[in-house]
């Protein structure tokens, strides 16, 4: 395939904020006296800080007015903001500059596709903003993943059609919003889970021009 342009998810494959998610998620349950583990965690992957908030609530049982869950969103951002901001340049996961690179210097456009309002910041933090040509996060799109919305902001941004885009995802929703925006897409994590995904690798160290065309 004549691949014109890489669209990259942010957390899971470029960088891991997981362990930020969870450290100020079960700060805020805890004093909501709600019992959150790593394991309930997991299903907060790819999916936007409203809709884990609401998944925390469901786990306590617990019920709060659309302006309590605002306020509570809020709060989990200030301390998890707090958290990112002191992220370092060695917090890049492996290969994913390298990657970054070889793409960009094959004549490749480069774009991230990111459910997180927080992604600028952590670009800058870890030095890779000027790796990508266009960032689309949480802040410029209305529908979540799996809906196609942000990877096809990211497309039409670098001025690329669909069909020559791969992106590079290690949720399921965000593999399915891949394929439902007509792209292909390299599912970064375990083949049983991202089954749908076009190739399966365990990392972008895994990844070089010649699997990037076969895909
Ligand atoms: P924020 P991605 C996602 O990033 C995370 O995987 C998910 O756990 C988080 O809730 C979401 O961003 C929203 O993040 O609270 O910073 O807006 O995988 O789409 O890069
Ligand atoms: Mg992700």
């Amino acid at each position: 395939m004549d691949v014109k342009a890489c669209i990259f998810d942010l957390d899971g494959v470029i960088v891991d904020t997981a362990i930020y998610h969870f450290k100020s998620w079960k700060r805020l349950a805890d004093e909501l006296g709600i019992n959150f583990t790593l394991h309930d965690n997991e299903r907060l992957k790819g999916v936007s800080r409203v809709r884990s908030l609401e998944i925390i609530l469901e786990i306590g049982n617990v019920t709060k007015t659309e302006a309590e869950q605002h306020e509570l969103a809020s709060r989990k951002n200030e301390w998890y903001t707090e958290m990112i901001s002191k992220m370092k340049p060695d917090e890049v996961l492996p290969g994913a500059k390298e990657f970054l690179q070889l793409v960009k210097n094959a004549g490749i456009k480069t774009a991230l596709g990111s459910a997180s309002k927080n992604a600028g910041i952590i670009l800058d933090k870890t030095g890779l903003t000027s790796f990508f040509d266009a960032v689309i996060d949480g802040n410029h799109v209305s529908k979540a993943k799996p809906d196609p919305e942000v990877f096809l902001k990211g497309a039409e941004a670098v001025q690329v059609d669909p069909k020559f885009c791969v992106v590079f995802e290690d949720a399921i929703a965000g593999v399915e919003a891949a394929l439902a925006g007509g792209m292909k897409v390299v599912g970064i994590g375990s083949p049983e889970i991202l089954s749908k995904a076009n190739l399966v690798v365990s990392g972008l160290s895994e990844m070089n021009l010649e699997k990037l065309k076969a895909v």
